[in-house]
């Protein structure tokens, strides 16, 4: 698995929270995805050999959301 953060704009209540963590959430090897409204940014583990980080940001993005860039991205057993 992989951690990853993401920097992401347009996050400003609790429903943009749903909504992402619904959108990341349904990405075959994506969990424990969460939300910090206040620093504008998504965290999650995923499984890269499932599903690429590319994935993951586009089904933030189609869900109304601006990635602005990748904060962090490491390896975590
Ligand atoms: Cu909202």
């Amino acid at each position: 698995m992989e951690k990853a953060i993401l920097r992401v704009e347009g996050i400003s209540c609790d429903h943009c929270v749903k909504t992402i963590i619904k959108a990341a959430g349904e990405i075959p090897g994506v969990k424990d995805v969460s939300v910090d409204i206040k620093g504008g940014t998504v965290s999650f583990m995923f499984n890269p050999a499932k599903s690429p980080l590319k994935n993951i940001e586009a089904a933030i993005t189609d869900a109304g959301y601006d990635v602005k860039g990748l904060l962090e991205n490491y390896s975590k057993p």
